[in-house]
């Protein structure tokens, strides 16, 4: 269960900062396991140039039996449930590692009902439901000031997107309703991708590194492609659950403790 302050926080926000998600054993095997499959350079001049310091690769949660847990921790599994629905899926996944310096291409980009709808927020008698949402896993420490993920607190109910300048979106001007939240290695930061969000470039001495998770609502995809439970180390059937490509009628809930969503019941699953 999610309390009821993390609710009013989510509301609030659009996101939620889930503090000592993991122990430093699961930081350091999970680092280990990145150290190994996606080795950093940033010595290297033209490798740097290549990738501007800013390295991104997708189906992390393969990599390692400890990255697999990360598709349904236990200190995380009560927010999915609560915030997206009982029928969360995992939709796809990838890995954020920046140097110092590492420069991002995109802008501020995100907001209520984009992406062909498939990027939400609702709220109806006190139940919230996200669309498309992103799970963030931090390996290393966000101080202040030291760039990486920033998003706009409450624009996940803005009425007035469209007016969202220009030069703010592309970093041209930064304004103080864009905020860079404050992190440390072993938390987790849960965002909608109905709030604005991006990414500033990276200026501590160590390296961002972060996993992205992100869930939809079970019948709901962004991505093109699904997950194969072949690629994976003996998926628990939970797990095999939130792999699983999307489907509305008879999709069993996710969790194994949680009752079915049965197709009589109301959309959010009450
Ligand atoms: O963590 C970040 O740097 C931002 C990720 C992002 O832009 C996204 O999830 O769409």
């Amino acid at each position: 269960m999610i309390t009821a302050e993390d609710k009013f926080v989510f509301d609030l926000q659009g996101y939620i900062i889930i503090k000592n998600v993991l122990t430093s054993e699961e930081i350091a095997e999970i680092n280990e396991a990145c150290d190994r499959i996606f080795p950093r350079d940033y010595s290297d001049v033209e490798n740097v140039k290549e990738t501007g310091g800013v390295r991104r690769t997708g189906q992390v949660s393969k990599w390692s039996p400890a990255c697999q847990q990360l598709i349904d921790h236990p200190n995380v599994i009560p927010y999915l449930k609560d915030l997206i629905g009982p029928t969360f899926r995992l939709d796809h996944d990838y890995c954020i590692f920046m140097g110092q310096g590492g420069e991002p291409k995109g802008m501020l980009h995100g907001g209520p009902e984009t992406a062909n709808g498939c990027q939400f927020y609702k709220h109806h008698n006190g139940t919230i439901r996200n669309g498309l949402s992103v799970l963030t896993f931090f390996f290393a420490d966000a101080g202040p000031g030291d760039g990486g993920f920033v998003c706009v607190p409450g624009s996940h109910k803005s009425n007035f997107l469209s007016d969202f300048p220009i030069d703010v979106q592309t970093f041209k001007r930064f304004e103080p309703y864009v905020i860079q939240p404050v992190v440390e290695a072993g938390d987790a930061l849960l965002f909608t991708e109905a709030l604005v969000h991006g990414t500033l470039p990276w200026q501590a001495e160590h390296e961002r590194r972060t996993f992205l998770y992100k869930y939809s609502p079970g019948h709901i995809s962004f991505s093109q492609t699904y997950y194969h439970p072949d690629d994976y180390f003996e998926l628990t059937e939970q797990q095999k659950r939130i792999l699983s490509p999307p489907a509305a009628g008879g999709r069993p809930a996710s969790l194994d403790a949680t009752e079915s969503v049965s197709d009589n019941k109301n959309v959010l699953g009450e």
